[in-house]
């Protein structure tokens, strides 16, 4: 299955997002989702890379990079693990190689992997790391506001000695969400596990009494941001999948007229 997300490539050039799927690796048997310990520190853009990963049916796993330069990444941690519901979330720094053996275990003979996360988050840093030499080019990071350069700009295809396959992938500003709202279903279980308990089958979860998801916001088990980020994923996929239909249905009318 395809993993998108990202910018598509032309031609060596970067594409902006559109209604098709950015293809940005195939065959995947594991994905890690990179993230830096650092001011880049995204927790909503861990939640969309998770849907894009769940989307595609490949095991998603967490990275928080550059340990180093954090002072409390246990903090991190727990925050990370309450959106990445049974999901596995290591802290590394690929810098100063500190617990980068969690990557042993998945690095299996025959294994895909593939490193997803935004510019600068370290990517090309842990697969230099991992080899233990340097065959990425790698760019000084910007102390100031903690945004990377842009350095790949290609996906790369390297054979690790251990017989697995490493992907890297541009890190991409927007992270445009692909596929269909029943990804949700994964990505934010905690969300759909807890609507099965609303008192009303048709709760929209506005101001109905019996709500579980508000008193579960009131309660603070559920935090605001990351209820309103699963409306803001599924408006969006909604509206893909709308805009597919209308693609559709276009193309539709187009081969009758033409007769292809
Ligand atoms: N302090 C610290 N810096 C790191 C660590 N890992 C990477 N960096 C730095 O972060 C910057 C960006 O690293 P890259 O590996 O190029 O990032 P990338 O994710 O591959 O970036 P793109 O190729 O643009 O997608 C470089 O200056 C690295 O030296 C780390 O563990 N600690
Ligand atoms: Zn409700």
């Amino acid at each position: 299955m395809p993993i998108s997300g990202g910018r598509k490539i032309k031609k060596g050039v970067i594409q902006g997002g559109s209604t098709e799927e950015q293809v940005m690796a195939s065959n995947i048997d594991i994905a890690f989702i990179v993230c830096g310990l650092d001011n880049n520190f995204d927790l909503r853009r861990i939640e969309r890379y998770i849907t894009l990963v769940y989307n595609s049916r490949v095991k998603p796993v967490v990275i928080l990079n550059k340990a180093d330069k954090c002072p409390n990444p246990e903090d991190f941690l727990r925050l990370v693990e309450e959106v990445a519901i049974k999901i596995p979330v290591y802290i590394v720094s690929a810098l100063k190689s500190i617990s980068m053996d969690v990557f042993t275990q998945y690095m299996q003979p025959g294994k895909t992997v593939v490193f997803l996360g935004s510019s600068g988050v370290g990517k090309s840093t842990i697969i230099n790391c991992l080899f233990g030499e340097n065959r990425q080019q790698t760019k000084l990071i910007s102390e100031s506001t903690g945004k990377g350069r842009h350095t790949t700009t290609y996906s790369e295809l390297i054979m690790h000695d251990s017989g697995c396959m490493l992907i890297d992938t541009p890190g991409s500003r927007e992270l445009q969400l692909w596929g269909t709202t029943d990804c949700l279903d994964e990505s934010f279980q905690d969300i759909i596990e807890l609507s099965y308990k609303c008192k009303y089958n048709d709760c929209q979860h506005h101001n109905e009494p019996g709500c579980a998801i508000i008193k579960a916001i009131e309660e603070g088990s559920l935090s605001y941001e990351r209820y309103e980020s699963y409306k803001k994923q599924f408006f969006e996929l909604k509206l893909l999948d709308k805009r597919k239909k209308q693609l559709e249905l276009y193309r539709n009318k187009m081969m009758k007229r033409n007769k292809f």
